[in-house]
């Protein structure tokens, strides 16, 4: 209805709509709320203006009206809340089988690593009507990916993942902006995200040269770092085996239980004695400051693509691009 009304950026995922949908009502709720006060102040004004022989009564505590100025406040702020933290954990959790892709900001500039094994810089491509979720850390200072088309944004943190997802509804160029004053060339700090047509799309993926897959340079990363000395898939080795850990409850060695998630992937390798699995010793050597940020990535794509079922011979991940198969039957 508003597509062309200029107060909004274009609705090109399918969170814009339900985010406009509460600012929407918000503001009219403001706006409602304002108008009965300004109305209220002309109507008291004039209704107990000095004149003779007329004074307002003082109402001294009255329970009915304590209660009816609470419970009503109260209501509609639990409609607000309740509708924002829909809509915030519908954002947070990415649907299974989104397509992956990795961010990595840095002062002053986007880098983006597509599953497949596409790199790109301040520009994403994505196809239309798949769900995409990006896991993004920062290498310095904390940034924020912001699309205002998707009406999502997300701080990007150094030392960790944070993640985001959305499902792109049209086809364009969408501003990407950061939203974390992160220094001088700030401003500068913009992209662009286009969403293609699945074809298109293909044809995009095709275009480019790359090394492989994430998980496959990962694979490399893997062996070139000699973790594949420690971490065995065909007998048990000094580490644990890597196979089936992604999404796993790892028990931990001082009793805590952990679920293998990015974020602990990640920690696993730039610092592995913060979390010791249970049963194994604390020899896993440091890596923090020894691989890169894009290299860290890899190493977690690969460690994720362990587990798709399709992996077939011991340690061979699926090198089968999972982000580009066609469009799944729900769709
Ligand atoms: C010297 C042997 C050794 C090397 C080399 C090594 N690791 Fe480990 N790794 C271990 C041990 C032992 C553990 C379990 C104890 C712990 O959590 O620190 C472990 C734990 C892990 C875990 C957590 C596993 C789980 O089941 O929760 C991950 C992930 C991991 N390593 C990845 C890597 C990666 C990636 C590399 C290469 C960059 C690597 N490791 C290199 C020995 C090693
Ligand atoms: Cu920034």
């Amino acid at each position: 209805m508003f597509d062309n009304f200029p107060l909004w950026p274009a609705r090109a995922a399918t969170t814009a709509g339900q985010v406009d949908a509460l600012y929407i009502f918000l503001v009219l709720l403001s706006a409602f709320m304002s108008v009965a006060i300004f109305i209220m102040i002309l109507v008291f004004a004039t209704k107990y203006r000095r004149r003779h022989g007329r004074q307002a009564e003082p109402i001294e505590g009255s329970i009915s009206l304590e209660i009816t100025w609470s419970v009503i406040p109260l209501g509609v702020f639990l409609v607000i809340f309740v509708w924002g933290a829909v809509i915030f954990f519908r954002e947070r959790t990415a649907p299974a089988g989104a397509s992956e892709i990795y961010v990595v900001a840095k002062q002053w500039m986007w880098k983006l690593q597509h599953e497949e094994g596409q790199r790109e810089i301040n520009e994403l491509h994505v196809p239309l009507g798949r769900d995409v979720k990006m896991i993004m850390t920062s290498q310095d200072v904390i940034h924020s990916f912001y699309v205002p088309a998707f009406r999502l944004k997300q701080d990007v943190l150094p030392g960790r993942y944070t993640t985001m997802w959305f499902h792109p509804t049209k086809a364009g160029t969408y501003h990407l902006f950061c939203a974390e004053y992160c220094g001088t060339q700030h401003s500068g700090m913009i992209g662009q995200v286009v969403v293609m047509e699945p074809a298109q799309y293909q044809a995009w993926l095709g275009g480019g040269t790359t090394t492989g897959s994430l998980a496959q340079s990962g694979q490399t990363l893997f062996e070139q770092f000699g973790c594949n000395t420690c971490h065995r898939f065909d007998v048990q080795g000094r580490g644990p085996n890597l196979k089936g850990l992604f999404g796993k409850t790892v028990q931990l060695e001082d009793g805590r239980s952990v679920v293998a998630d990015e974020n602990y992937i990640r920690e696993s390798v730039l610092n592995p004695g913060a979390k010791v699995v249970s049963g194994f010793k604390p020899i896993m050597p440091v890596f923090q400051g020894l691989v890169s940020e894009e290299q860290l990535n890899e190493l977690v794509a690969y460690v994720k693509s362990l587990n798709t079922p399709a992996s077939g011979a011991a340690g061979t991940p699926n090198l089968q691009s999972p982000g580009i198969q066609p469009p799944t039957p729900k769709e």
